[in-house]
């Protein structure tokens, strides 16, 4: 049952085809046709004949087949599960193998022998096996545990991580952008759940209601964990500045972009704090990079296949924090083993002048890059709001491209952002933990 309560929460969708949504409405809506849902709906269909990971099933027998290499577990349902001894012997959780405190493996991979069979097995009330290996070494599995690490292909599929997040919804200028309360994410665990949730599915949350003071921002390090240090300092202010070192502290148009590709691991996750706002622009865009490199994908796929592949060269020389010179090569659509985007890596401002490819391939690849940039600026996909004061924009910075409109300078500062970033393992860690507190499981 804790899954479908976790998928509840979640606003995730359920066997039936209802959508429970948690947030206020906007979140289910934001769907587009070619939204790639297809690994939930095999996921939620396996939610039927799941049996919650939570009760207990017991062991009615236990065999070495395979010439001892393999153990067969039959369960109380008649189901069945196979163990290599290697893997058993591998994960022994005694002291002497096991370091609790750390929930991390003591044994060395040099004293596993990868041929190693059982020289007895036995069961111990059907909820236990124990094992004596032939250096009489004892090894004892506990039949929840054993459960939860079946190597049936269902039962992996069912174990995945993707299962408990929500599918990620696809959206163009139709966004509803979603928003939570600044001061409910600080103090309240299911409204930050839903924010990283949230964050995760769609790409971008407004968090509203924050001081126009600079520090709301560390106090959101805090709430997840830590702020990624970058050349730019823990925090950096988005003003316009004399001399800038960076085209983001002018008053200038910045064009679609995403942040730092000059990083070899850029920062995943971005937070914009607007403190002050001017009347006379300064609006901010943003467009979903997963739903228009798709499009380029149909539309184009020798462009698609361009930028995926050619390596860009970025560079970043000033003073900032400390002094720097950064360098990096990335691909503009960054893609996984099955071709489909995963991160963009895209700053038309600090791409640098070199460019380390053959003559012949260079006009291809800005024809590609000009038809991915008119894709990102049409107005099919592009949504424009404006920060007020108090609000603070989170985005998934690999996904997500944002600008913002240019606005008129003054003897005073007439605009100030604050800005900071998080990386994913900090925010995901966060999501699994407060997941897990608001189930209640260990
Ligand atoms: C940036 C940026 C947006 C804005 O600083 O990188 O994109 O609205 N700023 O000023
Ligand atoms: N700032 C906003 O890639 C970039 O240079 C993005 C970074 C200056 C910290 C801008
Ligand atoms: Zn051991
Ligand atoms: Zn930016």
């Amino acid at each position: 049952m804790w899954r479908v309560v976790a998928n509840i929460l979640l606003g995730a969708k359920v066997p039936g085809g209802r959508t429970c949504c948690p947030l206020p409405a906007p979140h289910g809506r934001a769907l587009l046709p070619g939204t790639p849902r297809h690994r939930w709906q095999g996921a939620a269909r396996r939610l039927h004949s799941a049996r919650p990971l939570s009760m207990s099933l017991g062991i009615q027998k236990v065999e070495a087949v395979d010439a001892g290499h393999l153990l067969r577990v039959e369960w109380e349902d008649g189901s069945e599960s196979r163990y290599p001894c290697v893997w058993l012997r591998d994960n022994c959780q005694c002291p002497r193998c096991f370091l609790r405190s750390a929930k991390a493996r003591r044994l060395v991979f040099k004293d596993l022998d990868v041929n190693i069979v059982a020289k007895e097995v036995a069961l111990a009330g059907g909820k236990k096996i124990s094992i004596t290996w032939p250096d009489e070494h004892a090894s004892e599995y506990e039949a929840e545990w054993l459960k939860k690490r079946c190597f049936s292909e269902e039962a992996r599929a069912e174990m995945r991580e993707d299962l408990f997040l929500p599918e990620c919804q696809y959206w163009g200028s139709d966004l509803q952008l979603p928003k939570i309360a600044f001061e409910e994410v600080l103090y309240n665990d299911e409204s930050a759940y839903k924010w990283l949730c949230t964050l995760k599915k769609v790409g971008i949350v407004l968090l509203t209601g924050a001081a126009a003071r600079q520090g709301e921002l560390i106090k959101l390090g805090h709430r997840i964990g830590f702020l990624r240090l970058t050349f730019y300092g823990p925090t950096w202010q988005v003003q316009d500045k004399a001399d800038a070192n960076n085209v983001a502290y002018t008053t200038g148009k910045l064009c679609f972009h995403t942040d730092y590709p000059v990083l070899q691991h850029p920062p995943g996750v971005q937070f914009l704090h607007c403190i002050k706002q001017t009347t006379t622009g300064g609006e901010s865009e943003v467009v979903d990079g997963f739903h228009v490199s798709n499009q380029l994908k149909k539309q184009n796929p020798q462009a698609y296949q361009i930028l995926s592949s050619t390596a860009v060269d970025y560079t970043d020389v000033g003073v900032d924090y400390c002094d720097f010179a950064v360098q990096c090569k990335q691909r503009i659509i960054d893609v996984d083993s099955r071709g489909q985007a995963v991160r963009i890596n895209y700053n038309n401002a600090t791409r640098d002048t070199v460019f380390d490819v053959p003559a012949e391939k260079v006009r291809p690849f800005y024809a590609a890059l000009k038809e991915f940039d008119d894709l990102l600026n049409s107005s099919e996909y592009k949504f424009t709001y404006k920060l007020k004061p108090g609000d603070i924009v989170t985005f998934d910075n690999w996904r997500v491209l944002h600008g913002r409109q240019s606005y008129e300078s003054g003897s005073e500062v007439t605009r100030h952002l604050e800005g900071a970033y998080a990386d994913w393992d900090v925010a995901m860690s966060r999501l699994r933990l407060l997941r897990k507190r608001l189930l209640k499981r260990d």
